[in-house]
């Protein structure tokens, strides 16, 4: 198992990359995806946080990730020792209609093609996504965390409906008409999923690249009156059964599954991992489930963390744990003191797991 860490767009600079392999890590996972863009200065070091108006703008639908910028991040992620595991999220602009099976579905799809071939050409072997209508939404951001840290969590269903122009909790059209977007039902919902697989699947597995499904964030069975994927553990089987194929994996989120009400994150473990399943995995503690959670400490949620990876060594996991979040450290680096902290752990926790 290998230890990586995330680094939204904003941070993905040269010095950042040395603090990962200064804390321990080989591998980077990157956002490309600017989540903070037309927000308050001072907001963007965290993970991005929420309001009905969602992170923001997405990106620019006309410009698709080009080869040559994926080719200089690797360069640029292995110039400081370390590896580039993959890709985290699709931009809104580049498949708001493969969501909301617009106009422009057919051409996003093949945009989403072109990028995933131009990652393989690039060398860069994961693709991680959330298909999801309305994202990361509805949390709250309070001193949750010990030593009254601020962290993330839920308090409650957050039901304000969607409005038009927005999917994936950023705005896509700043124009739109006033109103909101009609919800679907679950099944809509699988079947623009099962599309999505369809025509990715074939192209993934050509460019040697896996597609690695994130679950429900929150995993709550609808939100603003749309409906969620993969919101139970089980509902995880489900979207590989979609369409098997090494192509298609999982990135594999434990803080997310144990926030969810039913199963146990033990079993998710080794029910996924047995599988080869885990494209990467997201290594991120919580007390509490939906509809109220709280993001902790790694080493201070409900879930026994060093458990977790004794399933995956005995499954023989050999992929990458990036922190996911982390509580915010009270100091003049929130951010990376909260993740220094968390690779700190999770390298002891490595180490101790592999002499064992
Ligand atoms: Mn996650």
């Amino acid at each position: 198992m290998n230890l990586g860490l995330g680094l939204y767009h904003h941070a993905l600079t040269r010095e950042n990359f040395q603090f990962a392999r200064q804390a321990g890590a080989t591998h980077i996972v990157a956002h490309l995806v600017d989540y903070f863009k037309g927000r308050a200065s001072g907001s963007n070091e965290d993970q991005p946080m929420d309001s009905e108006r969602g992170w923001g703008f997405a990106g620019d639908a006309n410009a698709l990730w080009s080869f040559e910028d994926l080719l200089a991040l690797r360069k640029a992620v292995e110039a400081e020792g370390l590896k580039l595991e993959g890709i985290e999220n699709f931009d809104p602009a580049h498949w708001h209609d493969v969501l909301l099976d617009g106009p422009k579905r057919k051409e996003q799809i093949e945009g989403l093609k072109t990028m995933v071939r131009r990652m393989g050409r690039a060398g860069i072997p994961i693709m991680g996504y959330n298909f999801s209508i309305t994202g990361v939404c509805g949390r709250t951001h309070r001193r949750y965390a010990r030593g009254n840290a601020l962290a993330a969590g839920m308090e409650g269903p957050f039901d304000a409906p969607m409005p038009n122009g927005m999917v994936w909790n950023m705005i896509y059209d700043p124009h739109a008409p006033a109103g909101t977007v009609p919800g679907i039902t679950s099944e809509d919902l699988w079947s623009r999923f099962g599309a999505f697989l369809d025509e990715l699947v074939p192209v993934a597995e050509e460019a040697g690249v896996k597609l690695a499904l994130h679950p429900d964030d929150p995993p709550m069975p609808a939100m603003r009156g749309q409906p969620r994927l993969v919101y139970q553990p089980g509902l995880y089987q489900r979207a590989l059964d979609q369409k098997p194929s090494p192509s298609n994996a999982l990135e594999f989120c434990i803080g997310s599954i144990a926030e969810m009400t039913d199963g146990d994150v033990y079993e998710a473990v080794e029910q996924y991992s047995r599988q080869n399943k885990l494209a990467y995995v997201h290594f991120r503690n919580v007390t509490g489930k939906v509809p109220r959670y709280r993001e902790t400490f790694i080493d201070d949620g409900d879930v026994d963390m060093l458990r977790v990876l004794r399933i995956l060594k005995r499954n023989q996991f050999q992929g990458v744990l990036i922190p996911d979040h982390t509580p915010q450290m009270s100091c003049a680096a929130p951010w990376h003191a909260g993740m220094a902290f968390a690779l700190g752990y999770m390298r002891a926790a490595l180490q101790l797991i592999d002499r064992e």
